[in-house]
Formats: structure tokens, C-alpha cells, sequence
């Protein structure tokens, strides 16, 4: 039933009264159509609370509008990350906060999470590895320790649509990196692990997308191909476990700089055609299409405000930015379902990348509020302020 039939049909003096929350789910098939449009893209008060010191900051400083717009962060979506077993508590924590929404404003609520906890994660990098290893049984336990119970919360969650990226990096070390042992090692691993979250995470309020790295790295020309074959390997092989198994597209540059439209292109991009995000989904969309594969993106430009401030595309580590373009259904590409805030603005990716307001940077994942501030202050578009007089 469509949410507009159902307002229709309350009288006046029942709307105190919570609606049936059925009623107020979305009826189409999250995978089918897309998923972000005519709801809310719901902020995880997780989030909204680490900006609370960033507000605090402008204001002792009188800065009242960057408080204001600081604010304006703290309503907007952002994705859950769920990175440990642990971690899974505040699936449910979001949940309940989501359907409180829900029936506060009686709008339809997006709910989204990154699945992050593959065994032997982070194959190149390191700095991110996880709680399980393939040589201590870790495919098994992200099975029925991670993947099983993450699924069975979101599959209760009927009256809520899920959006969920698929353990970001990992396909794009399958593809580029056989030259790692470490990531060669890990591969098939990787690729057994997400075909079993893709057929465990089948329902029709779940709308999945892969991970598919970003412009600067799988969208070289070479490099479209063996990407949308490597992604239709891992479909099938979902497939193989639940028949029919499908996902919505594919997410990029979660907790990249890139942006979605560049203007001027960067010089370090050389002669890529995917020299920006929006370039990359519309060069592998053609790939994937020839690989049974649905042709449909989610792009991160959570810190994709300001441009050209990075020398190199492989400086991935908390380079100067500011918030980019606010999530939205209007990405004027078909191609295009939603831009996204899928990196929390404001965590560390590690101690590395300049200094900010003379403070290094903190560990990964560590709050990091002088480089919060600074993607306030350098929003582009700028953010709009919310006053406090404003907030309901
Ligand atoms: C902020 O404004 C108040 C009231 O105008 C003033 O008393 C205070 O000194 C100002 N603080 C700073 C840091 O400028
Ligand atoms: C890769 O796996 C083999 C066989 O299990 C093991 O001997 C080797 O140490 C692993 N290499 C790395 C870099 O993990
Ligand atoms: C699917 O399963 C069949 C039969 O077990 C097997 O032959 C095939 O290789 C599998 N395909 C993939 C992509 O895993
Ligand atoms: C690219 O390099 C040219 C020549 O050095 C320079 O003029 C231009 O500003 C650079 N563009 C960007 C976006 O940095
Ligand atoms: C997709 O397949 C068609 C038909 O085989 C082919 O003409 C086209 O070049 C392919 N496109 C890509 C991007 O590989
Ligand atoms: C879509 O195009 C309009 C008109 O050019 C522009 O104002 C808007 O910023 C574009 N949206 C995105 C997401 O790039
Ligand atoms: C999934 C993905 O592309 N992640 C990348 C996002 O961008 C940063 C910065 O370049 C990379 O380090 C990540 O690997």
C-alpha cells in the first residue's frame, strides 16, 4: 500500500496513535526499483553524537553558523558500519531508533549499513585487518558468527528498507592485487564469503551493493572487464546457494575524495575516463550489463566536497575535504540511484595525512574533530544551517 493511501485513510484523532508499521513500509521490491527514492535516508544517532563536540567547538568560538550547519550534518544519512561481530549490536540499536522515526514522521525510512568483516580484510593494506583469519576457520565463523545473524535482523525488519554495501575493497584487491600473496591467499576466501552474505541477504526490503572500489582504481579501461567479470563470478556463485539471488548495483569510492562530477579533472586522473565518479559508473555500466549484472550505483561523496586538493589519486588517507553533495535520488544519470554518505565524516582512516589545526591524526575509526570541523567549513555545495530554533 503506498504511504500517501494510507495518511488518507487516518483520521485526524488517531494519528497520535503509532500507524500499523507495515502500513508504512514501502511495498516494491527494494532490488527491483530504486530504493532510495520517496524515503528518508535515516541519521544514526551513533553519528549525530560524535558531532555533538564539533557544534560544542563553533560555539565556544561564537561560530554559530558553521554550529548551524554542523547540525545539518547531524540529519543526514549516513551508512552504519558494522565491522565485527560486536558491532552487530547496533543493528538492532538502529533499528528501533529507525521505526521510532518512522513513526514520528510517518515517512518511510532507508536504513544503511556496510557489511565489513571478511576474513583476512584488507589484504594490500593492513591498516584495517579484522577479527577473523582463513587459517583459523574465519570463513566459517563470518558465516554463521556474522553473515547468518546480521541477515536474520534485517529480514525481521520487514517494515524498513535495508540498503547494504558489500565489504568495501575486497573485490578490488581480487582483481588488481594477485601480485600480494597475502592477497592471492585471500581471494577465493573473499569471493566465497560475499556470494554467501549475497544469497543469505535475499529479501525484498534489502537492496545490496557490492563494493566496486573507486574511478582511480578498477575504472581504467583494462580494468572494466575483469572487474564486471570477477563481480558476475561472485553473483553466480551466490546463485549457486540460493537460486535467483540478486543485488540492486554496486557502491564507489566508499571512503574516497573522488568526486562525482569533476571540474576542472585532475592532472593525476592522465588519460583515465573514469576520471571521476559519475565518468566510472557510466564506463562499467556496459561491462556489467554484458555480465547479466544490474547496472544501478551508489557513490559515496561523503568527502568529496572540495577538489584538487590531493597530488596524488592514491592518497587515500585523510586528505583535505569537505562534506560533498548532500544524499540525493537527483544524480541526473540513470545509472545513478542515490549519492550517498557512506564514510562517517570526521573517523580517522589512520594515523597518516597532514596535520589539522596542528592535531595529527588519530588511530582509524578514532574521532577526529579538527578535521571534522574543517569538512564543515569547506562543504561544497555549503551546507545549508539548521538554528536551534529550528530543530523539531
Ligand atoms: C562570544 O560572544 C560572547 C557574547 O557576545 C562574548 O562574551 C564572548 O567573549 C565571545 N567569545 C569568543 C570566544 O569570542
Ligand atoms: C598462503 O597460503 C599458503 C597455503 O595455505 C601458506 O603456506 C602461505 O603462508 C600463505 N601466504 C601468505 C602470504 O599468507
Ligand atoms: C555452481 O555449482 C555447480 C554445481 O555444483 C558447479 O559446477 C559450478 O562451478 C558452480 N558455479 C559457480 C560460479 O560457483
Ligand atoms: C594541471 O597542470 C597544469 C600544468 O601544470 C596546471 O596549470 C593546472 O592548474 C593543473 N590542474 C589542476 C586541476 O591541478
Ligand atoms: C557487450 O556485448 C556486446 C555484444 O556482444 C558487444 O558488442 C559490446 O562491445 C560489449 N560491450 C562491452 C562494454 O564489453
Ligand atoms: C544535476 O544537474 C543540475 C543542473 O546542471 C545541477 O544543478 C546538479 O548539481 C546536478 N546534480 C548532481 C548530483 O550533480
Ligand atoms: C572501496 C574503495 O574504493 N575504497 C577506497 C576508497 O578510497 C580510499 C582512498 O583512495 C581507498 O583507500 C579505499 O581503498
Amino acid at each position: 500500500m503506498k504511504l500517501s493511501s494510507v495518511l488518507a485513510a487516518v483520521s485526524v484523532a488517531s494519528v497520535s496513535s503509532a500507524l500499523p508499521l507495515e502500513a508504512v513500509a514501502d511495498s516494491a521490491d527494494a532490488r527491483d526499483v530504486n530504493p532510495f527514492r520517496g524515503k528518508n535516508y535515516f541519521a544514526n544517532a551513533f553519528y549525530a553524537s560524535e558531532l555533538d563536540q564539533t557544534v560544542a567547538a563553533f560555539l565556544a568560538r561564537n561560530d554559530t553558523l558553521n554550529a548551524a550547519r554542523t547540525r545539518t550534518v547531524q540529519k543526514t544519512g549516513t551508512f552504519v558500519w558494522v565491522s565485527n561481530v560486536a558491532g552487530l549490536k547496533n543493528i538492532g540499536e538502529t533499528i528501533a531508533d529507525a521505526r521510532a522515526e518512522q513513526r514520528r514522521t510517518r515517512r518511510p525510512q532507508i536504513v544503511e549499513l556496510v557489511l565489513y568483516n571478511l576474513p583476512d580484510r584488507d589484504c594490500s593494506g593492513g591498516a584495517s585487518g579484522g577479527e577473523f583469519t582463513s587459517i583459523n576457520n574465519g570463513l566459517e565463523l563470518y558465516k554463521t558468527k556474522f553473515v547468518d545473524p546480521y541477515a536474520a535482523e534485517l529480514k525481521a525488519a520487514k517494515d524498513l528498507t535495508f540498503a547494504v554495501i558489500l565489504e568495501p575493497d575486497s573485490l578490488g584487491n581480487v582483481i588488481t592485487n594477485q601480485n600480494l600473496p597475502f592477497c592471492a591467499n585471500a581471494s577465493t576466501i573473499y569471493e566465497q564469503g560475499i556470494a554467501y552474505a549475497i544469497a543469505n541477504l535475499q529479501a525484498p526490503n534489502i537492496a545490496l551493493y557490492i563494493d566496486a572500489a573507486h574511478g582511480g582504481w578498477l575504472g581504467w579501461d583494462d580494468n572494466l572487464p575483469l572487474a564486471a567479470a570477477e563481480f558476475g563470478k561472485v553473483v553466480k556463485m551466490a546463485q549457486n546457494i540460493t537460486k535467483r539471488a540478486k543485488i540492486r548495483g554496486f557502491a564507489t569510492n566508499v571512503s574516497n575524495f573522488n568526486p562525482y562530477v569533476a571540474n576542472p579533472r585532475a592532472n593525476y586522473t592522465e588519460y583515465s575516463n573514469a576520471f571521476d565518479e559519475l565518468h566510472y559508473a557510466e564506463a562499467l555500466a556496459p561491462h556489467l550489463t554484458n555480465n547479466s549484472l544490474p547496472a544501478h550505483f551508489i557513490i559515496d561523496q561523503g568527502r568529496a566536497g572540495k577538489q584538487n586538493t590531493r597530488t596524488e589519486w592514491g592518497d587515500w588517507c585523510n586528505a583535505e575535504a569537505g562534506y560533498g553533495i548532500i544524499p540525493t535520488t537527483e544524480t541526473n544519470s540513470t545509472v545513478v540511484d542515490s549519492i550517498v554518505w557512506a564514510k562517517p565524516g570526521g573517523e580517522s582512516d589512520g594515523p597518516c595525512g597532514a596535520d589539522v589545526a596542528g592535531t595529527p591524526a588519530p588511530n582509524a575509526g578514532k574521532w577526529w574533530d579538527e578535521y571534522t570541523q574543517m569538512l564543515v567549513v569547506n562543504a561544497n555545495p555549503p551546507l545549508k544551517p539548521t538554528y536551534k530554533n529550528q530543530l523539531q
